[in-house]
């Protein structure tokens, strides 16, 4: 620690990661440990003994090892970083990470999905969590925010109805960590303001590919307060630098049982690899004296600051860069509250947030067992904690003196407090006025502009994908007067939206529109708008048998990884095949311990006896045939090309001898010599592009 008392969070952990190598297995009182394998009994045969105290300790732990769950966003994984702003935000905010792009900031993230238990699966139609913990020299500032900039209700009061809608059912505990049930559709459809979420919850935005490719968003309005004590209204994003991209829905299903760790595998792989995950930062910003210039609410968290209107504007990037070491100890362990802030970041009177500056520490204060959890090691600040709380369960500070209390003078005044010119945190001055009233504003009345806004800004297939969502979940509702009653309020947001969802769902279409669509869009919602350059990081297998053409092989490893993706070799069985110039080929994985959903592409090299070997392996046919049904982009190279073509691949084109190379709908394929570079070029730019949706993958069995 420095003088300031402010050190890097990396060495502050150090000092407190266990060395088992250090020296023999102790009890927890530090007494060495003979024999752990065997209880202390009388004879060999005989009954075990109380005086067994290894025994008793050993299986009294364990016997408390689990501490309550999250009561939502249960299933999370961690990673800790750095972020450093770009430039100074002093015209803005006083917030001392804020302030200069040389220095970094220490972090901790949790991403999480909302409604399973800890041990659901990754791939679920849910909200994804997206909470940052800043380690500042100020303090822990906490953004707790979520990967859709909107949410359900508009008041925290409604928070518990509408958690409970959504958790499993409580007669019978059934579905586990889904929305598509009676409850859940009950709720929001008896409550409009949920429309515009549930737009993004229908949306791919709700099925993200990984942690590393899902925006961020702090939700509500926050205020930015700058060091004259100006403040400043802004909405906090998060940009993933490799874009935002999702899986599709019938993919996230096979994947929730083909490996139900998909999203924190993919965080804790490429953090292994060195492909450190990045996120910009962006603000919003609109002065105080704006506040009322937009047609909504400000203070409403089921609005969003269309970008065209006001433009996020960049501000930081954040890396992640190292995994936790022990997914208790951080990852379950921290905790994170929206009222973690530091000096230069206030609230509003946003209800929703005035009610979360309530709950998590309350929260925390069960699931934690007790008030000192601040002091575990991934919550605490890597500034100096200094006042008169004392006690408790788990108190790990050693506190001297007497005086425990304020005013004190036998502990000569200390410790005092700072004034605001010190560092300390004051809050922004705001007048307010009024009755004491249970009351919601008639600005927080409008429920279905923005939920009109986000479907007009959908591409097509978007909102294919939205239809069919609906009527995923509405058509798993077993009261039919609540699909009824969800089909009137999507009439609200537009009547072709409500009329495509009635009509698959077995209700009856609205007759009229209730109002007429407003037209009016904002391109920045749409995943079309999100930038497609790269290819990094992207999984491909690479599908071959004995007799495959080996420099096909060499060809595509070497451009893909070229570009950062990782290419993995599968073949029916594990070990080494042989290639069609006598040589050896080392695969992978073999094709059964793997699927093409884990995939995000699929090739198929040339090599006569593999294809043939290919082509008649149902299981090499469903890794292709089910790569293009779930939009992926697919290659064949050479004898390869006659894989693709024994599955009969809906409207697409393959390269015949003579063609060169043929790119069609995603599927690039060429059968001439000399081709391959020219091929893996343009499937690279393919797999950029990530999903193909022209096809017609509705005919392709699932
Ligand atoms: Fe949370 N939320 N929330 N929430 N929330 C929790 O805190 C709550 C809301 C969010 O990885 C809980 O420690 C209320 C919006 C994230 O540890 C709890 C309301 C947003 C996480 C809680 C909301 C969030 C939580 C459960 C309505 C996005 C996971 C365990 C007023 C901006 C943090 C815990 C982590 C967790 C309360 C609404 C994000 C119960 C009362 C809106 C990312 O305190």
């Amino acid at each position: 620690m420095s003088a300031d008392g402010s050190g890097d969070k990396q060495e502050q952990l150090d000092p407190l990661r266990d060395r088992p190598e250090d020296g023999p297995l102790t009890t927890n009182t530090g007494t060495r440990v003979a024999d752990t394998d065997n209880s202390l009994r009388v004879g060999e045969r005989g009954p075990t003994l109380l005086e067994d105290f290894h025994f008793r300790e050993k299986i009294t732990h364990f016997d408390h090892e689990r501490i309550p769950e999250r009561v939502v966003h249960a299933r999370g994984a961690g990673a800790y970083g750095v972020f450093r702003p770009y430039e100074s935000l002093a015209e803005f905010t006083r917030a001392d990470f804020l302030q200069d792009p040389e220095r970094e900031t220490p972090v901790f993230v949790r991403f999480s999905t909302v409604a399973g238990s800890r041990g659901s699966a990754d791939t679920v139609r849910d909200v994804r969590g997206f909470a940052v913990k800043f380690y500042t020299r100020e303090g822990n500032y906490d953004l707790v925010g979520n990967n859709m900039p909107v949410f359900f209700i508009q008041d925290a009061i409604k928070f518990p109805d509408f958690v409970h809608a959504v958790k499993p059912e409580p007669h019978n505990e059934i579905p586990q960590a889904q929305s598509a049930h009676d409850t859940f559709w009950d709720f929001v459809s008896l409550q409009p303001e949920s429309t515009h979420m549930l737009m993004w919850l229908m949306s791919d935005r709700a099925l993200p590919r990984s942690y590393r490719m899902m925006q961020g968003f702090g939700v509500h309005t926050f205020r930015f307060v700058n060091a004259e004590g100006r403040g400043t209204f802004v909405k906090f994003h998060w940009k993933p630098v490799l874009g935002t991209h999702s899986l599709v829905w019938e993919e996230c299903q096979t994947i929730a049982g083909k490996d139900p760790d998909f999203n924190r595998r993919d965080l804790w792989e490429a953090i292994e690899a060195g492909d450190f995950p990045e996120f910009e930062l962006g603000v919003q910003l609109v002065p105080e004296e704006d506040e009322f210039r937009f047609d909504f609410d400000l203070l409403d968290p089921t609005k969003i600051i269309p970008e065209e209107t006001v433009p996020v504007r960049p501000v930081g990037r954040m890396t992640l860069n190292r995994n936790p070491d022990n997914f208790f100890a951080e990852t379950e362990q921290v905790a994170f509250h929206t009222a973690h802030v530091v000096p230069g970041i206030d609230f509003t009177n946003d209800p929703l947030l005035q009610g979360r500056n309530f709950s998590y520490l309350d929260t925390q204060l069960i699931r934690l067992g007790g008030p000192n959890f601040q002091q575990l090691p991934v919550n605490a600040p890597v500034t100096t904690v200094r006042n008169n709380q004392r006690d408790g369960y788990g108190q790990h500070r050693v506190h001297p003196g007497r005086a425990a209390y304020s005013p004190n003078s036998l502990a000569g005044g200390c410790p005092a407090t700072a004034s605001e010119a010190a560092g300390a945190y004051v809050h922004h001055q705001e007048r307010v006025d009024g009755v004491k009233i249970r009351r919601r504003s008639e600005s927080f009345a409008d429920h279905y502009s923005q939920a009109t806004l986000f479907w007009n800004s959908m591409a097509d297939w978007e909102k294919e994908h939205i239809v069919a969502a609906f009527r995923f979940e509405l058509g798993k509702v077993g009261d039919r007067r609540i699909r009824e009653r969800q089909v009137d309020r999507l009439n609200h947001v537009d009547h072709a939206l409500a009329t495509r969802v009635a009509e698959g769902i077995g209700v009856a279409p609205p007759k009229a529109p209730v109002t007429e669509n407003h037209g009016r869009t904002s391109p920045a919602l749409s995943l079309a708008e999100s930038p497609a350059e790269t290819i990094a990081t992207r999984r491909i297998a690479v599908l071959a048998a004995d007799g495959v053409d080996g420099t096909d092989v060499e060809t595509l490893r070497s451009a893909l990884t070229d570009g950062g993706a990782i290419v993995e070799v599968l073949a029916p069985r594990d070990g080494e095949i042989r290639t069609a110039d006598g040589g050896t080929l080392t695969v992978d994985r073999a094709m059964s311990t793997m699927a093409s959903v884990l995939y995000d592409a699929v090739c198929v090299p040339g090599g006569e006896d593999s294809a043939r070997a290919l082509g008649e392996d149902g299981l090499a046919r469903h890794y292709v045939a089910e790569a293009f049904k779930h939009g992926k982009s697919i290659a064949a190279l050479g004898a390869g090309v006659e894989v693709l073509r024994g599955l009969n691949l809906p409207d697409v084109r393959l390269a015949e001898d003579g063609d060169g190379v043929v790119d069609d709908l995603g599927v690039v394929s060429g059968t001439d010599d000399g081709k391959a570079a020219t091929v893996v070029a343009a499937f690279a730019d393919a797999v950029a592009y990530h999903r193909h949706w022209a096809r017609d993958s509705d005919r392709v069995p699932g």
